[in-house]
């Protein structure tokens, strides 16, 4: 059975003088998975600063022998770094859309730094490769980079429970990049909504620049995948609780509390997320014209929550102090509106509550999902209630037979009220069927299944891209072995990293050294092989007995030569003003990009345009092309920022294929990085040993992951070369 290691902030216990188990909403959600899938571990800070070390162990055993839990022992100065400042000041907020709530202390970011190292740390112990790792929510966004360094191969998951906003508030954040990033060490990133998912990548890409694909990122540890997994609840919990002798109690007794009373319930964590103020202006709005007071009573349940945080203190006042202002409006000798409760209640009570409320208010200006509206659902059988829920909630998205509502709208929330207060028997069932058919199919349990199931399945983390010794091995003897050599070298993106901008890519004296040092064995015939052109390929390396080939392999230059020659001069170049024309329509109607002329191809660069709408003008421009240009000679290719169009008769392969027959070589060496490439690794002859530079699919045969390993791997190749020829 596999191991599952889930890690959230908090573990579910409570240590006091005793320790007991917490029931919060994600054991629930996990309580479903502990069939025979998975054995559980849980790793998380157990709530309370424990210094005594002797203590520590003890509860550290204890948890382990208990529950199968491993405690995160924090100290007060972490948790108020870490929790409080940098989780629940700075970042809450910017996950909310809030970035005028937000906070920032640079020291923050450290303590956020080492708590995660902390957790980082602590799971490396507990758990083996094979285990899978599930991190949860914000407070550990980093986490997953931590453990990826550590375990290139490990299986780790993140889901976020909040929202994920636009681009434009994450932005907003000091460590954005550092966020996004330690969230790429996931091999599966889950939100609640397709919504945040699309910001999530749109953020990838305009903060990182990398694009993805069908739901992936690719980067350069590898993919993460993306998916959306709405969480449910545990509904046989509940309906096992209203089963239960305990609850009809608890029932009994809120009706004689409330008796005569229809009941409208509110529930959450008091924080500024929910909507309590701009729900109690409409109540307020909806009860001045409400006429019968004594019948009606609004029960708000109203959980403590960071209370050290300064803006939950000033929430808790104003929420006070409406609260007050409405009761002392409308109260009558029989009744006061609300009943507010700033505490929370018995298991046994809230879903009591549920069943008997007869409409229940969920007006979060934002939240991720929203459980509180799927269990008041859930807990809803005989003579349904009505649900009244926020637009803004995940939640509105599954639960759409809800009366949904913007909760900023004053007036229509209290009119969905009056609404839902109003509604006949039969509308109420119909609502409620649906949305309770969907609550209890797609609960806790099935949320986590789907997750790990996703986790599991997706495939090993390929670690192809690093050569293994064997391999080296097996290279360095094909060039033991051969007689003449030809080196036929892509330059960008294989022997040199990109960079943001095509000149600033210059030789370093890294890669100056390299080229001097294959220019200087015997047997070997160097080409830079560049879709660069003539002029910049002189400039850096016409000082070299090298041959270089520009432009794909339209010209070349002999060691010497006075002049660049053409490799295929009767070629069809027709097509090339008809070709141009609609790029120039493109570069216009689209900021930031350029157009190129080649002497054997045209170029739309966009690298510097708006990445999605570049990309979008991309995939228009190279679907316009392919009809346009069906019949002729030419080849369009859709590569790294750039749609170019090229003569089919020019290729590297087939300059390749020219030098190689005449220099008469005993092997070719051919390596690059990206589609134009192929032309030479697709030649799949005998005498060619071909290396594909980082990710993708190549018909190479050998892969190496980065520029800098690739030049790594050609220095041993030049120290056999060298020693052979001494
Ligand atoms: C975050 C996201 C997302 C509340 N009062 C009492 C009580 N509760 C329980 C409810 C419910 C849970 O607390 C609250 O969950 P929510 O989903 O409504 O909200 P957050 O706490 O903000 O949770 C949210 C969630 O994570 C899961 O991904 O849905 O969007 O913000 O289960 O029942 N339970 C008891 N007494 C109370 O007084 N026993």
């Amino acid at each position: 059975m596999q191991t599952l290691v889930n890690v959230s902030n908090r573990l579910p216990v409570t240590v006091g003088k005793t320790i007991r188990q917490a029931s919060g909403g994600l054991t629930a959600a996990l309580e479903g998975l502990l069939s025979d899938a998975f054995r559980l571990k849980w790793v998380g800070w157990p709530g309370a600063p424990v210094s005594a070390a002797e203590r520590r162990e003890e509860i550290a055993h204890f948890l382990l022998q208990e529950y199968n839990y491993v405690p995160v022992y924090l100290t007060r100065s972490e948790v108020n770094g870490h929790y409080h400042g940098f989780a629940n000041s700075s970042l809450w907020p910017i996950l909310h859309y809030m970035p005028n709530y937000m906070h920032y202390d640079e020291q923050w970011w450290e303590t956020y730094l080492e708590v995660n190292q902390r957790f980082a740390e602590c799971i490396l112990e507990t758990a083996d490769e094979d285990a899978i790792i599930w991190v949860h929510d914000y407070q550990l966004m980093v986490l997953p980079r931590l453990l990826r360094r550590a375990r290139p191969k490990q299986r780790i998951g993140f889901f976020l429970h909040t929202p994920f906003p636009s681009y434009e508030i994450f932005r907003c954040h000091p460590k954005r990049v550092e966020l996004v990033e330690g969230l790429l060490g996931a091999d599966l990133v889950g939100f609640h909504t397709y919504g945040y998912l699309r910001h999530f990548r749109s953020t990838v890409l305009r903060l990182l620049g990398l694009e993805s694909h069908a739901a992936a990122v690719a980067h350069d540890t590898g993919h993460t995948h993306l998916g959306v997994y709405p969480i449910g609840i545990n509904a046989p919990k509940f309906e096992a609780e209203l089963a239960s002798p305990r609850s009809a109690r608890a029932r009994q007794q809120i009706r004689k509390n409330f008796a005569g009373r229809r009941i409208v319930l509110s529930v959450e964590r008091l924080d500024y997320t929910k909507g309590i103020p701009n729900r109690l202006d409409a109540i307020d709005r909806f009860l001045s014209s409400y006429p019968d007071l004594d019948r009606l009573v609004f029960i708000f349940v109203s959980v403590p929550s960071r209370e050290s945080v300064f803006e939950y203190q000033q929430l808790r006042e104003q929420v006070q102090r409406q609260v007050g202002e409405i009761n002392g409006r409308y109260a009558t000798m029989a009744n006061s509106p609300i009943h507010f409760i700033y505490n929370p209640i018995k298991f046994e009570e809230l879903a009591a509550l549920y069943s008997l409320a007869d409409v229940c208010l969920v007006t979060p200006l934002i939240d991720g999902m929203n459980l509180v509206a799927k269990e008041y659902v859930a807990c809803q059988d005989e003579n349904p209630g009505v649900l009244v829920l926020s637009e803004f909630a995940g939640a509105a998205e599954e639960l759409f037979n809800a009366l949904t509502v913007n909760p900023y709208d004053v007036g229509q929330v209290a009119d969905a009220l009056q609404r839902a207060l109003d509604m006949p028997e039969d509308e109420r069932r119909q609502r409620m069927r649906q949305m309770r058919a969907r609550v209890t199919a797609f609960d806790a349990q099935h949320w986590a299944k789907s997750f790990c199931d996703d986790l599991v399945k997706h495939e090993e983390r390929t670690d192809s891209l690093d050569m293994s010794a064997e391999t080296e091995a097996v290279i360095l003897d094909r060039f033991r072995r051969a007689g003449r050599i030809a080196f036929f070298l892509d330059y960008d993106g294989s022997l040199r990293e990109f960079e943001s901008e095509p000149h600033l890519a210059s030789p370093d004296s890294e890669i100056l050294e390299l080229v001097n040092r294959i220019q200087g064995v015997p047997s070997v015939d160097p080409y830079i092989i560049s879709g660069r052109d003539a002029q910049q390929l002189e400039t850096w390396f016409g000082s070299f007995a090298v041959t270089l080939v520009a432009e794909h392999g339209y010209l070349f230059h002999r060691p010497g030569a006075r002049r660049w020659e053409t490799l295929n001069a009767s070629g069809d170049f027709s097509w090339k003003p008809r070709v141009l024309e609609v790029l120039r329509d493109y570069e216009g109607e689209t900021p930031g990009s350029v157009v190129e002329e080649k002497g054997s191809a045209l170029v739309w660069h966009y690298r510097k345009s708006d990445p999605e709408f570049g990309s979008w003008k991309a995939h228009a421009l190279a679907g316009e092309l392919y009809e346009m240009l069906a019949n002729l000679p030419v080849e369009i290719h859709h590569g790294k920022k750039i749609v170019e169009v090229s003569s089919i008769y020019v290729n590297k392969g087939a300059a390749m294929e020219r030098f190689m027959r005449e220099g008469r070589y005993d092997l070719g060496f051919c390596a690059g990085d990206d589609q134009t490439d192929e032309t030479m690794f697709r030649l799949e002859r005998d005498d060619l040993l071909s290396v594909k530079i980082g990710e993708g699919a190549t018909r190479a045969r050998y892969r190496v992951r980065d520029p800098r390993r690739f030049r790594a791997l050609l220095r041993q190749i030049l120290d056999l070369l060298e020693s052979r020829a001494q």
